[in-house]
């Protein structure tokens, strides 16, 4: 990696992620300067001291005048504080390009609208279990330059649309997108440009792995092998059914069946053939993959129950940040319910179309309780909607309706970011909230 000839970094956006550039640039003996658009920075504290930090506003001269901006996810490149530097002709990357230009073992590369998480981590775990020294992050957990400290043999790592939009000498072992779904319209033009995004992912990987649910997911031209996966039994890694559920299958061979798995919903077995496709592709051990998939228990946030109090069951999927991903948790959760599902939603819905969820609400949900900055415009969607103040009220609410045998489901498929730090404290909130209640 060249930063030599780089001497004056900027990098734009502090969080782990900038602390990890800021790392990066330190272990390189650069020192770089940190902006951040907010007074008070996430990660401001673990900034070490000899490292000048410019929060609140943004000082534009600083940027156009930079050799290299390492710029945050959370910025949009269309921003005019990265236009009018680029205008200028700097050069503007993001972290998982520096990674990129530096990493030296293969790279196992996963995005999609939802599931990204659930499949990177997975894949990690089968890893793991066949004794690969595996580094798992970017999107979700570590970032992805501090995994490179690790000196892995393999990396896992989920990226973000935005992260693709600033990476170019990404070469992939493995490429996935495992759906795309609309999200991010504040971000974006168009769903295209968002699913444009996405794609760049294939460009110069080996092998390319597809959803066959999904034709969006398709690469339009690729020279890498294309496998696909899917919830039918045509070719590749698919489904069939059978007395238990369905087996999960690659051709004619049959890999395990869903009652061996502690995941549920259609969708996550999809998920669990995406993540043993690429443990095949990867040369990860067969035997260690399927082990790790029936242990795996999923993440935190990600439809995970809480609690159960007075005959309630209350579930956290805080990190539902899309219509999409709140979708798959109610299609996930209804078959398996005996009473009734109610549903907590709300947040900022980026610009995005609420009305997917109007037929789930309909069909499969008793209660819709609405909150945070788009709340009025979930709860048009259905006369069974109410709006809350805010989670508390929320919880509140939902206590006071759910019978015994009743499911409460925090699914917001909205972002956090109008009233949390991220997704996570969102959870945590709901968590102690839940743990708050009394049982009589
Ligand atoms: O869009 S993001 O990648 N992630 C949010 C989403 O998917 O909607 C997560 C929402 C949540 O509730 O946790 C994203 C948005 C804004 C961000 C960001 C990532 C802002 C940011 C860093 C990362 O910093 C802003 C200052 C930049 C100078």
């Amino acid at each position: 990696m060249s930063l030599h000839n780089k001497q004056k970094i900027v990098i734009l956006g502090l969080g782990m992620t900038g602390l990890s550039c800021v790392d990066y640039c330190l272990q390189l003996g650069v020192i770089p300067a940190v902006v951040d658009t907010r007074a008070e920075p996430p990660g401001k504290d673990k900034l070490p001291e000899h490292v000048p930090l410019y929060a609140g506003e943004i000082p534009q001269t600083l940027l156009n005048q930079a050799d290299l901006i390492i710029a945050s996810p959370g910025i949009a490149l269309a921003s005019p504080a990265l236009a009018q530097a680029a205008a200028n002709g700097v050069e503007i990357i993001g972290d998982i390009e520096l990674f990129a230009r530096a990493v030296q073992k293969p790279v196992i590369a996963i995005t999609g609208s939802n599931g990204k998480s659930t499949v990177t981590s997975l894949v990690g775990e089968m890893a793991q279990q066949a004794g690969i020294k595996v580094g798992v992050g970017g999107n979700i957990g570590v970032p992805a330059l501090s995994l490179l400290e690790q000196d892995c043999d393999l990396y896992v790592l989920e990226l973000s649309s935005f992260q693709l939009e600033t990476t170019h000498s990404l070469k992939p072992y493995v490429a996935t997108v495992l759906n795309v779904s609309e999200d991010h319209m504040d971000r974006y033009d168009s769903f295209a440009a968002y699913r444009q995004a996405k794609m760049s992912i294939y460009h110069n990987a080996t092998h390319v792995l597809v959803n066959r649910d999904d034709p969006l997911t398709f690469p339009e031209t690729t020279s890498a092998n294309i496998v696909s996966f899917g919830t039918d039994a045509e070719d590749d890694y698919g489904l069939k059914p059978s007395s238990v559920g369905y087996e999960l299958t690659q051709g004619e061979q049959t890999l395990l069946c869903s009652d061996e798995l502690r995941l549920s919903g259609l969708h996550n077995l999809a998920n669990v053939l995406a993540a043993l496709a690429i443990a095949d592709l990867a040369g990860i051990e067969r035997e260690a993959a399927i082990n790790a998939a029936k242990q795996y228990q999923g993440l935190a946030h990600r439809c995970e129950f809480i609690k159960q109090v007075n005959g309630v069951r209350w579930i956290n999927d805080s990190k539902a940040t899309n219509v999409g991903a709140t979708l798959a948790a109610i299609d996930g959760l209804a078959p398996v319910i005996q009473g009734q599902l109610h549903l907590i939603a709300g947040g900022d819905g980026k610009g995005g179309d609420f009305s997917p969820l109007a037929p789930a609400f309909a069909e499969r949900i008793a209660s819709v309780v609405c909150f945070g900055q788009d709340k009025a415009e979930i709860a048009r969607l259905h006369d069974k909607c109410v709006i809350v103040d805010n989670l508390d009220a929320a919880v509140a609410h939902c206590a006071n309706l759910a019978q015994a045998g009743d499911w409460v489901l925090l699914s917001p498929a909205c972002a956090s970011l109008d009233m949390y730090p991220n997704y996570m404290a969102r959870g945590d909130h709901f968590r102690q909230l839940v743990e708050a209640m009394p049982c009589h």
